[in-house]
């Protein structure tokens, strides 16, 4: 339902920011908005965001493939003189249309670039709603937009739960998210829980026992405690 607000959006602006979440590049560049920018002639900067918490060589495969990338962190405040002068290459006024996937970073962008908090923010993925207009200073009007993904993921893709696209409590089998985390990324669970298991249902019973979560019966609560660690793994606590 948010495509409207995009497409509008990208013939609105003069240029586009794709923001992407630096720990999954490929998995977060939305191809449909990519090709739609391209299609309407419009100017087209790759914003890999959250670097903070990205090795160094995801990065640099992305940036190899796409030479027109800004590599930004908002919490760290890096990359904000960089992402300035892409825009304005020109040096006109510029009108700059921030989309891509929920929760990549978008609304925390346009308000590093203000310096001020004016766009709302949020843990919950999903959270921007509307249009919202920006001026981030005398040159740059930033237009926030809510996060979208590709028509053809629609009904859900089992890596809209690692990315952060559906937020963590709204995942409907956490369990299943979190054997995907541990089949995806071996270590990253053991190696923040401090535990040393190969079999994936006991990693996760070991973490519950760890973290102290039993439901009745005494029995490793598994259920809230993968949504601990989808919380956990989605704002970024635990690293790949
Ligand atoms: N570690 C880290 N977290 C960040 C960074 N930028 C944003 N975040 C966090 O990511 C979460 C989502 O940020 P938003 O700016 O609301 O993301 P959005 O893309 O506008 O999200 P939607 O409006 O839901 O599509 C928030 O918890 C932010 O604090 C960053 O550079 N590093
Ligand atoms: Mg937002």
């Amino acid at each position: 339902m948010f495509w409207g607000n995009v497409n509008q959006v990208i013939r609105e602006a003069d240029v586009i920011l794709l923001v992407i979440d630096a720990r999954f590049p490929f998995e977060t560049l939305n191809e449909e908005v990519e090709g739609k920018v391209k299609k309407e002639g419009k100017r087209l900067i790759y914003v890999l965001n959250k670097c903070d918490l990205a090795p160094e060589h995801s990065l640099y495969a992305f940036k190899k493939r796409h030479p027109n990338t800004v590599v930004m962190s908002t919490k760290e405040r890096i990359g904000k003189s960089q992402l300035r002068s892409a825009i304005l290459q020109s040096g006109e006024k510029t009108v700059v249309g921030v989309v891509g996937y929920p929760n990549t970073g978008k609304s925390s962008i346009i308000n590093y670039m203000k310096g001020r908090s004016s766009a709302a923010t949020s843990s919950m993925s999903g959270y921007t709603k509307g249009i919202q207009k920006v001026r981030a200073d005398n040159k740059i009007m930033m237009l926030d937009t809510p996060g979208v993904i590709p028509f053809r993921e629609k009904g859900g893709k089992p890596k809209h739960t690692t990315i952060g696209a559906i937020d963590s409590s709204k995942i409907k089998d956490p369990e299943g998210a979190v054997y995907k985390i541990i089949h995806d990324y071996p270590g990253s669970l053991e190696e923040y829980y401090e535990i040393e298991c190969n079999d994936p249902e006991e990693i996760l019973e070991k973490i519950a026992i760890k973290l102290n979560r039993y439901s009745k019966g005494h029995v490793p609560d598994t259920f809230t405690v993968s949504r601990i660690i989808l919380r956990d793994w989605q704002n970024g606590k635990i690293r790949q």
